[in-house]
């Protein structure tokens, strides 16, 4: 009989009834034969459950103005609607190490401070006039902004303006609740204090200056907001002296302006823009990627079927699936992944 377990399906040992005896023994003392399972274990290469998937935003968009009107801000504490991945039903999760949901706040609301251990970040989708507040910093929400709550990091929302807004959240509370590790509190005020005016931690830090002296964080950005307005001009710069990776497009990555490591140790991200016409080369690596797209639209070709995108939808590659983006007319795609926590750990790895 081959004992065939969810770990290795393709176990080809003859198990005996001794052997099977003997399993059943050793399991009552917590114990089990590793030659069993070794072969699920240690793959010869990466075996993900996640699957590719893209969410319409029309669609999304439709469901969570329906949200709405079955739950207010203030009773959800954080209205999302989980992504989650068909792969891992149930999981809360986008991929095996990232959460991934969209937050939707109406005129009027606030979603009142807390911090937790997981970080997040944010990039706006829809709507304008509603704000985020960081460690004291009141960053109002445009489309493309990229906004970075760090661990432990106080944080509050609200909508003083006339317009739903939503944005895509991404955590890593996988990453942290793998490690078991997870802390969180609410503070008894509604919202934080603004002590830092908006766009103040990017003029400090992020433009060739910082301040002398300061003290070097160097596991996180001091960022709390990369304007879209920002980035964009950047892309465009890129384009025009042909900076534009066969796979990748006009792409830069979000960092630390004090040592230009990631924005995060557990998340990083990306804007990339590709021309009118592109077709990428494939490319595959072992961090399950998020991406959004900012601009236009196009199709990414994951693992041999084709996946379409435009304004605002959503999509996931799994871990080592190839994949290549292809651009009928030109498109500016966010991404965001465990890519520096895998880098920290020595075992990202990337092909084609
Ligand atoms: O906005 O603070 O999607 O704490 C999940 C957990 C958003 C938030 C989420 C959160 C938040
Ligand atoms: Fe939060």
């Amino acid at each position: 009989m081959a004992v065939a377990t969810a770990a290795n399906p393709d176990a080809k040992h003859n198990v005996t009834g001794a052997r099977q005896a003997y399993y059943d023994k050793i399991a009552k003392d917590s114990l089990a034969p590793l030659w069993e399972v070794l072969k699920g274990l240690v793959t010869p290469e990466p075996k993900s459950t996640v699957q590719p998937k893209v969410w319409k935003f029309d669609r999304i968009k439709q469901l969570m103005m329906e949200a709405g009107e079955v739950i207010t801000a203030e009773e959800a504490e954080r209205r999302v609607l989980v992504l989650e991945n068909p792969g891992m039903p149930g999981k809360s999760r986008v991929t095996n190490s990232l959460f991934a949901g969209i937050q939707l706040i109406l005129p009027g609301e606030i979603a009142d401070v807390h911090r937790h251990v997981a970080s997040a970040i944010r990039f706006v989708l829809d709507g304008d006039g509603a704000y985020t507040a960081v460690e004291g910093e009141k960053t109002m929400m445009a489309h493309g902004d990229f906004i970075i709550t760090a661990n432990w990091a106080p944080h509050d929302h609200g909508n003083p303006g006339k317009q739903p807004v939503m944005w895509l959240d991404v955590l890593d509370m996988p990453t942290i609740n793998h490690f078991e590790a997870s802390f969180a509190e609410h503070f008894d005020e509604k919202m934080q204090k603004a002590n830092f005016e908006d766009g103040d931690s990017f003029e400090r830090y992020a433009t060739g200056v910082l301040p002398d002296g300061m003290p070097a964080v160097t596991n996180r950005s001091p960022v709390i907001n990369y304007p879209y307005s920002k980035m964009r001009p950047i892309l465009e710069r890129l384009k025009k002296t042909g900076d534009i990776d066969k796979r990748h497009g006009a792409r830069v990555r979000y960092a630390n302006p004090i040592n230009g490591g990631p924005v995060l140790p557990t998340m990083g991200a990306n804007l990339a823009l590709f021309p009118k016409g592109f077709n990428g080369e494939p490319y595959r690596s072992t961090d399950g990627t998020v991406f959004v797209c900012a601009e236009g639209k196009g199709r990414t070709t994951i693992d041999g079927k084709d996946y379409e995108w435009g304004v605002n939808d959503v999509f996931v590659v799994p871990p080592w699936k190839r994949y290549q983006h292809h651009a009928a007319e030109e498109a500016v795609l966010f991404s965001i992944s465990d890519k520096p926590a895998q880098q920290a750990l020595g075992i990202w790895r990337e092909g084609n």
